[in-house]
């Protein structure tokens, strides 16, 4: 036994996970190396913690109290009015001098969309069939048209997607930008556990490993460089979004400004939940500190609760649009970054003496949202739905392809028919195939401010380019 196998053997053994070398002695050298080099890499102290959650032998936190957030409203006073401008005016300084990135998480497993690839690659676009990625993309080229600055962007991706997903940007020449200016970045991969707290294998010489939760890309990107990255250019802000909302607008002056005028670490966006049962986490203070309670974990009389004017009590919905600052990321990993964990169980597809079975097994995830808690101050600014949030989560129904193309739909409709434009003809359902390139506006007032335009016929539908 070589001193590195004694070395590692010893501390699987230690954090309960000798039955890794069970089938040791039918492994040849090639599957022996690699299974020791995966194991080398893991943190087995982290494991002894996971596998200690798992058994329950730590106690539960009991039922938080949750109040509701203070948040900057769609429907604004005069102050807030007041506010708006003055915030808008400090964002689009911050963006004129640079001083905001782009943190782009896309290392999910897109298992609910059943789509095999990097979610960002899926073709979302109504009309021109762009990708994810692609209508990103524009967004982040026109903000650097539009403050003549370039658009750092880092993108998170994880294991099982990194290779793909840098080979689907250099096939697209990066969308036009500037190739210097996109940053790839993977998050960590840790064991997934059986529900006795044992690490489950792949394959015989591999381990069982998931992505860390979208938490994990604020320990990647210190790690991998991003952070002294942005320090270099100067940086001070970061537009956090998530791969699969294609209205996502990652350059907003308003909610970059409210963000610095509070000289707020970390900010959010929320929109008001459609209903009790909608699938977003809701912001709130949680035992009087900041910070968002997922779907899965409100108890079922405080999803329902409604407030005298027959609104959802705890209706503001996280939909994962921060702005967080550069400083506060270098502080929270100050020492390690520590953010709880959340035990995600389910059926997985794992290796066991020598066939593929289904078993039952938790995956452990941090969410970058926990990091509220820690920010002094922060804005949850409300936005409207129509504008900025249509996630493609599902294969088909809530929140699906089909529903986020509708979306983008009416909203471009609208904008078309206040331009006096002609729609085409609606489709089946009552569409009209309309779609403006984020190029040439992201919104009515700049579509409006540039004048009569002409579409793109692309077979029933009309791009606007
Ligand atoms: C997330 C939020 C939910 C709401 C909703 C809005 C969580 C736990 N819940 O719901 O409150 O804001 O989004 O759309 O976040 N990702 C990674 N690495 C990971 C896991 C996820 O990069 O290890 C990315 C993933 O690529 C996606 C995003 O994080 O862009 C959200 O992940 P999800 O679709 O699993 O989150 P969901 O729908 O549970």
């Amino acid at each position: 036994m070589s001193a590195r196998e004694d070395r590692i053997r010893a501390r699987a053994l230690a954090a309960g996970q000798e039955h890794l070398f069970r089938h040791w002695g039918a492994l040849n050298e090639a599957s022996r190396a690699r299974l020791l080099d995966e194991l080398e890499s893991v943190d087995f102290d982290l494991v002894q913690r996971h596998r200690a959650l798992v058994r329950g032998d730590l106690a539960g936190a009991g039922t938080p109290s949750l109040t509701p957030p203070e948040v900057f409203p769609l429907q604004r006073s005069a102050t807030h009015d007041v506010r708006a401008r003055e915030a808008a005016q400090r964002g689009i300084e911050a963006l004129s001098r640079g001083h905001v990135g782009y943190l782009l998480v896309a290392g999910g497993q897109a298992s609910r969309l059943g789509y095999e690839g990097p979610k960002g690659a899926y073709r979302i676009g109504p009309v021109s069939d762009w990708s994810l990625f692609e209508i990103h993309a524009r967004r982040l080229r026109a903000a650097t048209e539009r403050y003549g600055r370039p658009a750092p962007w880092y993108v998170m991706t994880s294991q099982g997607n990194d290779a793909q997903t840098r080979e689907f940007f250099a096939q697209h020449g990066y969308f036009g930008l500037d190739a210097r200016d996109v940053f790839f970045f993977s998050q960590a991969m840790i064991p997934a556990l059986d529900h006795e707290g044992r690490i489950l294998m792949a394959a015989e010489d591999r381990l069982f490993l998931a992505p860390n939760g979208h938490g994990g890309s604020l320990e990647a990107f210190s790690r991998s460089g991003a952070l002294d990255d942005a320090r270099r250019r100067g940086l001070r802000h970061l537009s956090y979004f998530q791969v699969d909302n294609p209205l996502a607008p990652p350059a907003d002056p308003l909610f970059l400004g409210l963000h610095a005028l509070e000289r707020a670490s970390m900010s959010s966006k929320v929109v008001e939940k459609r209903s009790a049962g909608e699938k977003v986490g809701v912001i709130g203070r949680v035992d009087g500190k900041l910070g968002c309670i997922e779907y899965s974990d409100l108890p079922a009389d405080l999803r329902e609760a409604r407030d005298e004017r027959g609104k959802l009590r705890f209706g503001a919905g996280n939909i994962a649009l921060h702005v967080i600052d550069v400083d506060f990321v270098e502080e929270l990993n100050r020492g390690g970054l520590q953010l709880p964990w959340h035990l995600a169980k389910k059926s997985m597809n794992v290796w066991e003496a020598g066939a593929q079975v289904a078993r039952q097994g938790v995956k452990f995830e941090t969410f970058v949202f926990d990091a509220l808690e820690r920010s002094e101050r922060s804005v949850t600014l409300e936005v409207e739905r129509t504008r900025e949030f249509s996630p493609v989560k599902n294969h088909s129904g809530e929140d699906s392809p089909a529903t986020t193309r509708a979306d983008l739909c009416r909203l471009h409709a609208q904008w078309i028919r206040a331009a006096g434009l002609t729609l085409p003809e609606p489709d089946e359902s009552g569409l009209h195939p309309v779609e403006v390139d984020p190029l040439l506006a992201e919104d009515l007032e700049t579509f409006l401010a540039r004048g009569p335009k002409r579409p793109e016929v692309r077979g029933r539908g009309h791009l606007y380019r």
